[in-house]
């Protein structure tokens, strides 16, 4: 019961830190933010660029494994009747575009996303419409 008061305070003195700023509140905005370097901008580029084409089939893609120079694009086609939308990361812990990430929208029945990748590294992804059955796709950029 001593240890009471003491709490009470401690919650009370918490609430007084309230005056920081909120941290990098706008970088999930950063849609037109460039990540990569040189002269290559990443991101989502014109659906009918060529690239590398993922399949996305009946809860599955048919390149669980795929690879994309630098500077490449890769292209995600839905050929499912159901709505699919491919996320950076693992569910529950994604990847925003402004980290190096990237995130389609909604993709449906015989629709696609095209998005450029620049720098050299790998990225797991998942379908966040099916987290619990697609998901631990990977794809690398070499
Ligand atoms: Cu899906």
């Amino acid at each position: 019961m001593r240890g009471w008061p003491l709490l009470l305070v401690t919650v009370a003195c918490l609430d007084l830190g309230y005056s920081v700023p909120p941290s990098d509140a706008g970088s999930l905005d950063g849609a037109a933010e460039p990540y990569g370097d040189g002269g290559c901008v990443e991101g989502p580029v014109d659906q009918e660029t060529e690239g590398v084409v993922v399949r996305i089939g009946a809860l599955s893609v048919d390149q669980p494994l795929v690879a994309v120079p630098a500077g490449g694009v890769v292209v995600w086609l839905n050929t499912d009747v159901m709505v699919h939308r491919m996320v950076a990361g693992a569910p529950g812990a994604e990847v925003p575009l402004s980290a190096g990430g990237f995130e389609s929208p909604n993709l449906a029945a015989n629709t696609r996303y095209a998005h450029r990748f620049c720098r050299t590294r790998s990225l797991v992804y998942h379908c966040s419409t099916h987290p619990a059955l697609m998901s631990g796709y990977r794809l690398t950029i070499e």
